[in-house]
């Protein structure tokens, strides 16, 4: 042991006395080689809170390992704590510094933080004008906060005390008065306290002046050092699973001016150099497509002149298959891409790329290797996130059937998940009044347990969408709405899309027959039921809230209790949700005709209520140029076949293409179907700019397609683009080039930034991600034919897609609306190649 620790302490003097420096660059962030540290280039105004993605950050060898840097009001802050608003922010290149203001208005409270490039170190600390607020004094503190899955298992000092980060959370928590708790989110709790009036705070692991962190991996070592104020750990995991280890010191009451100062040096590995990402498509290739490796170098990496495709022969031998140059694209945000074209290889087989030393795992060349790229979504992620069923599988049941009770008309009030209720509650029922016959049909809206209506009417449309086009008869799930059980990879004889298509339409004619209008929501009533994560079934009681009894009171009768967990229906009248919901409607009957004819009756019915419901009501809100009717319009002409349906459609199709032609094209490719030959004919200028359009990408990035840069990563809009792109080779097959199909495909399949892994859970790909955010998240795991959102791009220049932290929702959840449209990729992605 003392051997160790002598060598370990040789190699700390080595490590830290690397004299490069952390300079502020153009982009204004600290950069040293193998360190960058961030100043709110991410500030807290994510949609969600506190979405772990912001304040100080340090992307350590390439992994972005701290974040949360900034004065907060917890020990362990939960995604619904209050997050500080930044003020200002001044970058002083001369001084190397950057200032940041922050506010809490909650608390009338400010403060400053800035942080100094000194060395190797950044100097962080924290100014007062005022002293902290009563109200928050000893709350108040200076945190950072590190992802566990870099940390766990690994060791720290504290003060030269041994310790090692927990796998689990196993540490000590006290119990404090809720009063004494700094406000949450507009109010809401996160936590059910079961009557004690008292929050959970955990107590530290350790504190001290001094810790050194992840000692046993130089990739993650990094030296804490608080001057005048003990430093804290703590497990946030304890509170929240998606909580991180935060390091933390309480700011001091009484005191203004320089009130903290702590030195933060993450260790640099000399010289390091990030291994290569090499970007292939993990489904593997058809031997005619082009194919194409996207290699992601960093900046002071030397590209190779060659690389190299072997083949992996059926008796096990390795041959190698090509040799070819390497291309070079340039420079994409941080990183340098080159690429490897092994185009000219067609021979069906097992192949893997080797670039310099590095090898990738193998892939196929083969006629068939697309063909089950969606058999995991409709068979096992479709099936599961139907609610109001009980859903098995095998020996395992993935939820019992939710809700029973029912949705209670959601009283006026603010919501978590960006919803709202109103003043009035636009419908016939009183606040808390039970809304019958709405716990029918729906699916779960992500890794979440409401429906959100809008989402769900995206469902019913993709389906029928990918029903009337490809007529799909696959029949891998038994659905009985009679039963209300669902039991996966047991045909029954019906098609799975019709029934997924009824399952859908149950819940939304219910809707509109029950509230005369759609739902925004049915969603949670309380938060601390939001965050669940486990069964559906145990979000609620079972029992219908009666506000006569007192909480977790159950009647004599057992039927009612005092616990407010059902279910709201948010019912603010929304005539666009309306008008959605009537293309949908339409689409519908059509689809359930001679499936089910009275269900199909009766959305159709509601389609044309609802249709001139909200055309009176947008009329009279003069909203009608915001109708964004004219797929609506398209459906019920489809529907019907009333010619007035169909002079709306033309009469706004060609202004939206001129004006858009881009994102308009696919419903104008989607109409063809209804049209004659001239109208065919006038969309072939729009199509061949959409040519144009497609190759603008090759420019754009390395990976041509469309990145998106948003807070939500973008592979949604990838396999939008990938959809429209096979639609408009469908029918224009002279304009759009062959080659182009594939672009979507290879993206979400594994030729993207940061890693190669394909972005959707399970069937078909050699490595697919392991880690999704679905409802099983706290169980590192993933609901199989999820499709993530991928690549999150975090300012200035950093693209990120965690594979071993599966809650942060913008790179690993999935939607239903989401996984539904990757459905109609999937399948008319397979119908053009199979042409
Ligand atoms: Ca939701
Ligand atoms: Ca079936
Ligand atoms: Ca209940």
């Amino acid at each position: 042991m003392k051997k160790t620790m002598l060598l370990m302490a040789a190699t700390l003097i080595t490590a830290f006395g690397y004299a490069q420096g952390l300079k502020l660059n153009d982009l204004e962030y600290f950069e040293r080689q193998g360190v960058n540290v961030l100043v709110f280039s991410n500030p807290f105004t994510g949609g969600f809170n506190d979405e772990k993605n912001s304040g100080i950050e340090i992307i350590h060898h390439g992994v972005r390992t701290a974040q949360g840097g900034a004065v907060r009001l917890n020990n362990a802050p939960e995604q619904w704590d209050l997050v500080p608003q930044m003020t200002s922010r001044k970058v002083d290149p001369a001084t190397n510094s950057i200032e940041i203001g922050m506010r809490y208005p909650d608390y009338d409270f400010d403060s400053r933080v800035v942080v100094t490039g000194k060395g190797d170190a950044v100097e962080i600390s924290v100014y007062l004008d005022k002293p902290v607020p009563d109200a928050i004094a000893g709350e108040a503190g200076f945190n950072l906060e590190f992802l566990p899955s870099q940390y766990w298992n690994k060791t720290f000092l504290m003060d030269g005390r041994l310790n090692r980060f927990p796998r689990y959370t196993a540490s000590e928590t006290i119990t404090r008065p809720n009063q004494e708790k700094a406000r949450q989110f507009k109010g809401f709790k996160t936590y059910d306290d079961r009557g004690t009036d008292r929050f959970i705070d955990p107590l530290p692991l350790e504190q001290g002046h001094t810790i050194l962190m992840a000692t046993d991996d130089p990739e993650r070592l990094v030296k804490v050092t608080s001057q005048d104020i003990d430093l804290k750990l703590y497990d946030g995991r304890i509170l929240a699973q998606n909580g991180w280890f935060v390091l933390r010191s309480i700011l001091p009451a009484g005191k203004t001016g320089k009130v903290l100062t702590w030195t933060v040096e993450p260790h640099a590995i000399p010289g390091w150099i990030r291994e290569p990402n090499i970007g292939f498509s993990q489904v593997g290739y058809v031997p005619t497509q082009p194919k194409v490796a996207v290699i992601e170098l960093d900046k002071k990496d030397t590209p190779k002149a060659t690389a190299t495709l072997f083949r992996i022969m059926n008796d096990g031998s390795i041959q190698k298959a090509f040799e070819g140059g390497i291309q070079s694209w340039g420079s994409y945000f941080k990183y340098n891409y080159v690429k490897f074209d092994f185009s000219a290889v067609r021979e069906p087989g097992v192949y893997y790329i080797q670039y310099g030393d590095l090898k990738t795992n193998d892939f196929l060349i083969d006629e068939h290797v697309y063909d089950k790229i969606t058999d995991a979504t409709t068979d096992v992620w479709i099936p599961i996130h139907m609610n109001h069923m009980f859903v098995n599988e095998g020996y395992r049941v993935w939820h019992g059937e939710p809700f029973k009770e029912g949705y209670l008309q959601a009283p006026p009030s603010d919501h978590f998940d960006m919803h709202r209720q109103g003043a009035t509650t636009d419908t016939k029922y009183q606040p808390y009044e039970l809304i019958p016959g709405l716990n029918v049909g729906g699916y779960f809206d992500a890794g979440d347990f409401d429906i959100e209506t809008g989402a769900n009417i995206g469902v019913v449309q993709n389906l029928v969408r990918a029903w009337e086009l490809f007529h799909s008869q696959r029949d891998e799930t038994f659905v009985s709405e009679q039963q209300r059980y669902v039991d996966l990879h047991r045909p029954d004889g019906v098609p799975d899309i019709l029934q997924f298509i009824e399952h859908g339409t149950l819940n939304l004619v219910a809707q509109a027959e029950q509230i005369g209008h759609m739902a925004t929501t049915l969603s949670n009533s309380v938060l601390d039921n939001y965050h669940h994560l486990g069964d559906a079934t145990s979000i609620t009681d079972g029992r219908h809230y009666d506000r006569s009894l007192k909480p977790y009171e159950v009647s004599a009768d057992g039927k009612s209790s005092g616990t407010p967990d059902d279910m709201w229906a948010f019912t603010s009248r929304n005539p666009r949700l309306d008008f959605n919901a009537a293309t949908m409607f339409a689409a519908a009957s059509r689809a359930l005709e001679g499936y089910n004819d009275d269900l199909a009756q009766r959305a159709l019915t509601q389609s044309k209520r609802l249709m001139q419901e909200a055309t009176e009501l947008m009329t009279a809100n003069n909203q009608q140029g915001q109708m964004g009717g004219m797929a609506t319009n398209l459906q019920l002409y489809a529907a019907t076949h009333e010619q007035h349906y169909l002079d709306s459609f033309l009469q706004q199709i060609w202004t939206a293409l001129d004006n858009n032609a881009t994102s308009n094209l696919q419903t104008a490719l989607d109409a063809i179907p209804y049209m004659d030959e001239a109208y065919k004919q006038r969309l072939r200028p729009y199509v061949q700019k959409y040519q144009e359009y497609i190759l603008s990408f090759d420019k754009d990035n390395p990976y041509g397609v469309p990145i998106g840069l948003g807070n939500w990563a973008g592979s949604g809009n990838v396999v939008s683009f990938g959809t429209t792109i096979c639609f408009a080779y469908l029918y224009f097959p002279d304009l759009i080039r062959k080659d182009d199909l594939y672009r979507a495909a290879n993206y979400i399949f594994g030729c993207h930034p940061y890693h190669n892994y394909s972005l959707v859970a399970a069937v078909g790909a050699a490595r697919p991600k392991a880690v999704f955010y679905g409802n099983n998240r706290a169980d590192f795991s993933f609901i199989p034919g999820n499709v993530a959102p991928g690549l999150l791009f975090r300012q200035p220049d950093h693209f990120e897609n965690y594979d071993d932290w599966p809650f942060l929702w913008g790179q690993n959840e999935g939607t239903v609306g989401g996984n539904t449209q990757y459905v109609i990729f999937g399948s008319a992605f397979q119908n053009v190649l199979a042409k």
